[in-house]
């Protein structure tokens, strides 16, 4: 199939940075598209490390002024791979100038920035996107059809956690490049934003709005050397937090992030219980669901491990032969393959930056509850 050139502009070239690029330089060899993404330019702060960057990657260019970038003519789509305290200023600037706009989730530091973000992008009228690449592992997207079918009856539990343990040590410093994640000023917050975020948006998107909120939240480590300044700096981002849920349909929900789970290093997972059926999925195990049906004969009734990998389960028929894995990366070539297919056909992309904001409404009512102690509504 012959395609039509997307020209990319990427900021940042961080962890993120190399995900997404993976995914324009992969996305036509597996999926048969009438776009093709070019990469054109990279922009960062740090001259040799965007030379190294772009020429490992391939990108025609580097930019080391974001207004640069979002003002030149050949790129049509600014991805933002920068961190959190960028993303708005970026992405307004971006949608002003025509651009369709992606983001790295969290889609901002915080609801203020979010807000204006989504109002930027839709009276711009440019496409959006988040780039909540969970959504996207088959397993999680054979979930969702699984609910959406009905399988499950009505829901009464959602239960999800996400723990790491890459910050315990105390002589870990907090900002500056890689540790940003530790710095308020730049995060906004911890695992709040970092990882609940990731599993609200999977639980919005399969079980429907979260309406209110009970947290708490613990910051373990009050003190690090912050790499900017040299000082031993106040801790101002969550280490752990955990809140209950209601849901619109009834539904109660258990939500908890940590990067204090010794032994653990991205173990996501959820578990959803219905009247008729239960489903779990594990990102360690990430080709597996696990699905019981109680509407199966009763004494054949027990949990099914159903391997993902057959061409009949989502994305799998673009990839090998069934039995055969993928893995996290592919997340993203799937999240981009659904882009460009909306980009032709003109659909809604999902998520977009207003369902982004949906969940950015629940990580501020989390926090806005671990701070007052009460019952906080998302809106
Ligand atoms: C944090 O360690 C992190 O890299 C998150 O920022 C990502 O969103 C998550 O997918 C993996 O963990």
């Amino acid at each position: 199939m012959t395609n039509r050139a997307l020209r990319i502009g990427l900021v940042g070239y961080g962890f993120m940075g190399r995900a997404h690029s993976n995914a324009y330089k992969r996305v036509n060899d597996f999926f048969d598209l009438q776009y093709r993404p070019v990469l054109k330019a990279v922009c960062g702060r740090n001259r040799d490390n965007l030379e190294q960057f772009g020429a490992q990657w391939g990108y025609e260019s580097i930019e080391a002024d974001w207004t640069a970038l979002v003002r030149r003519p050949d790129i049509d789509v600014i991805d933002i791979a920068s961190p959190n305290h960028t993303h708005a200023e970026i992405a307004s600037a971006a949608a002003s100038a025509g651009k369709i706009v992606l983001c790295e989730k969290p889609l901002a530091r915080d609801l203020t920035d979010a807000a204006r973000m989504v109002e930027a992008v839709e009276y711009a009228r440019v496409p959006n996107m988040v780039w909540y690449n969970y959504r996207r592992v088959p397993a999680v997207t054979l979930a969702k059809q699984l609910i959406d079918e009905g399988r499950l009856g009505r829901i009464f539990h959602y239960r999800t956690k996400f723990l790491q343990d890459w910050t315990m040590s105390r002589d870990l410093p907090q900002g500056g490049q890689a540790l940003w994640r530790l710095d308020a000023e730049a995060a906004g917050s911890g695992v709040t934003g970092d990882l609940l975020a990731h599993c609200i948006d999977t639980a919005i998107w399969l079980n429907g709005p979260v309406h209110q909120v009970t947290a708490t939240t613990e910051t373990f480590i009050k003190e690090r050397r912050h790499q900017k300044s040299g000082q031993v700096e106040p801790v101002r981002i969550d280490d752990a937090s955990a809140f209950l849920a209601r849901f619109d349909n009834g539904c109660l929900g258990t939500f908890e992030a940590t990067r204090f789970a010794r032994g653990h290093k991205a173990l996501y997972t959820f578990e959803v219980n219905g009247e008729s059926g239960s489903l779990a999925w594990d990102l360690h195990d990430l080709h597996r669901l696990q699905f019981f049906d109680h509407r199966d004969e009763s004494k054949l009734r027990g949990w099914r491990s159903i391997h993902v990998t057959d061409g009949d389960h989502p994305y799998m028929s673009h990839w090998w032969v069934p039995g055969l894995q993928i893995g996290y990366e592919h997340t993203f070539i799937h999240q981009m393959a659904d882009f460009l297919q909306s980009i032709a056909s003109g659909t809604p992309i999902t998520p977009s930056f207003r369902d982004a904001l949906a969940t950015e409404k629940v990580t501020s009512a989390v926090l806005k509850s671990a701070r007052s102690g009460k019952w906080e509504v998302c809106n």
